[in-house]
């Protein structure tokens, strides 16, 4: 019987251990392949918003057989993407050699362990009584556990808050990091008590010669007690959340500046209306190389509008930003303003905040607490959906600076229609003029029909 048991245990941790060592192999490798594709999806991305930052000249342009056949930039980086890239070396041979002689030697510590256990047992068997008394050593190792365990989650605490995110930089984000930390702190008071009086529990109530148990199975008081707290606690923060969240995703305030910000794999532009502050209207129909918003030309309300590599927003303003997708769901992060929503192909989403601290005093703000790397710090909209081999390094730089800055930054964009039409600023009196691009897009079309 004892036999059976002890080949089932170690045939348990034969597994368990195998299966750790290829993991931690297959980790390594990934790991190591990522890096490979990161320099190349790196070198792609860098050409790209070289072509994206050139002034279009739609009389010069000419179009690469691949894109009038229907290809993108998108289809030719996943031709360069190698997703299994050889690089068998004498390194990583050692490294899964060492490997395997820790699993070994893991295995036979087990074995010793197990074979310690019988001899113990024996020697109480043959002097009458138990050679360890665990009756005596368990709530002892309970006490043990709770200290180390606790101090190991103060310390945890103290050591890596220096990864908790620096005060919110939108107005909505302070409430959120209100709930956060009253939940935080509620959970920490809650689990500090109840941890404490398991582990001091097993130990005041071990096993002693002349103490029996006391039978105790119900109390109505304690049980209503326990209900109604933590049912009144869990009511408060689930109605503050839902305040908050109705707050958050409620319509824009009518004087907020709307920002179109469109994702594709892997990047994203932003779009600003002109003058008229109005967006021009846009259609998927008419994606194209070089009109790769889909936006209709021959609308007006398009003519002034912006298409930029980079955010503007001034600081203690509404800021409405619609996002679009072009290819597949995304998700627009800005951590700092603790605030994200997904960005779905065909569902325009929107989400609007008040930015209430500009980049150079959060500059200001990640000194102080000794951030190493505040020169090249910026705000930024990351992706947070893991949307293909780029995702990790899809994002765009997003400046928050005061309402002077702010228009005289905006002051100097050209319209993008003016850019490609090669005028200085958009006429209204010529409505149906559509640059080169889009007509090609619509005669495109038709012929596809
Ligand atoms: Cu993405």
């Amino acid at each position: 019987m004892k036999q059976t048991l002890l080949v089932k245990n170690l045939i348990m941790v034969a597994i368990f251990l195998f299966a750790i060592n290829v993991a931690s192999a297959q980790h390594e490798q990934v790991a190591s392949s990522k890096d490979e594709v990161a320099t190349e999806v790196k070198d792609s991305l860098v050409t790209e918003t070289a072509v994206v930052d050139q002034k279009f000249d739609p009389t010069k342009y000419e179009f690469p057989a691949d894109e009038l056949n229907g290809g993108s930039e998108v289809a030719t980086e996943k031709a360069d993407y190698n997703p299994n890239p050889k690089q068998e070396d004498t390194a990583s041979s050692m490294k899964t050699a060492i490997n395997w002689l820790v699993v070994i030697a893991i295995l036979i510590l087990f074995i010793v362990l197990i074979q310690l256990n019988s001899v113990i047992g024996l020697l109480g068997e043959i002097s009458g009584k138990p050679a360890i008394d665990w009756a005596k050593w368990n709530p002892r190792l309970m006490l043990l556990f709770l200290i180390l365990f606790l101090g190991a989650g103060i310390w945890e605490f103290n050591h890596d808050s220096k990864f908790f995110f620096p005060q919110s930089a939108s107005e909505h984000g302070i409430k959120m990091d209100a709930m956060f930390n009253l939940t935080t702190v509620l959970i920490l008071i809650v689990f500090f008590l109840t941890q404490t009086a398991l582990f001091w529990f097993a130990y005041k109530y071990r096993t002693r010669e002349g103490h029996k148990a006391y039978y105790y199975p119900h109390n109505d008081r304690l049980e209503v007690i326990w209900t109604i707290i933590p049912a009144i606690a869990l009511a408060v923060l689930i109605t503050n959340g839902l305040k908050t969240w109705g707050g958050i995703t409620a319509a824009p305030p009518t004087d907020a500046q709307n920002i179109e910000i469109y994702a594709f794999q892997f990047g994203w532009k932003a779009r600003y209306a002109g003058e008229d502050k109005k967006l021009g209207e846009h259609n998927f129909r008419l994606i194209s190389a070089e009109n790769d918003l889909g936006i209709n030309w021959k609308d007006e309300k398009s003519h002034d509008d912006m298409i930029l590599t980079e955010i503007h927003v001034p600081v203690n303003k509404n800021v409405n930003f619609k996002f679009r997708a072009k290819d597949v769901i995304h998700s627009a992060y800005m951590p700092y303003f603790r605030a994200q929503m997904n960005v779905v192909p065909g569902v325009p989403t929107n989400f609007w905040m008040k930015p209430i601290i500009t980049t150079a005093e959060m500059k200001e703000i990640l000194r102080k607490e000794g951030r190493k790397d505040v020169d090249t710090w910026d705000y930024y909209v990351y992706c947070n959906k893991i949307c293909g081999s780029a995702h990790y390094n899809m994002k765009i730089k997003m400046v928050v600076e005061t309402e002077a800055e702010y228009n005289k930054w905006l002051s100097t964009q050209k319209s993008t229609y003016a850019s490609m039409m090669g005028i200085e600023k958009p006429a209204s009196e010529t409505p149906n003029a559509v640059p080169a691009d889009s007509a090609k897009a619509e005669s495109q079309k038709t012929a596809m029909k």
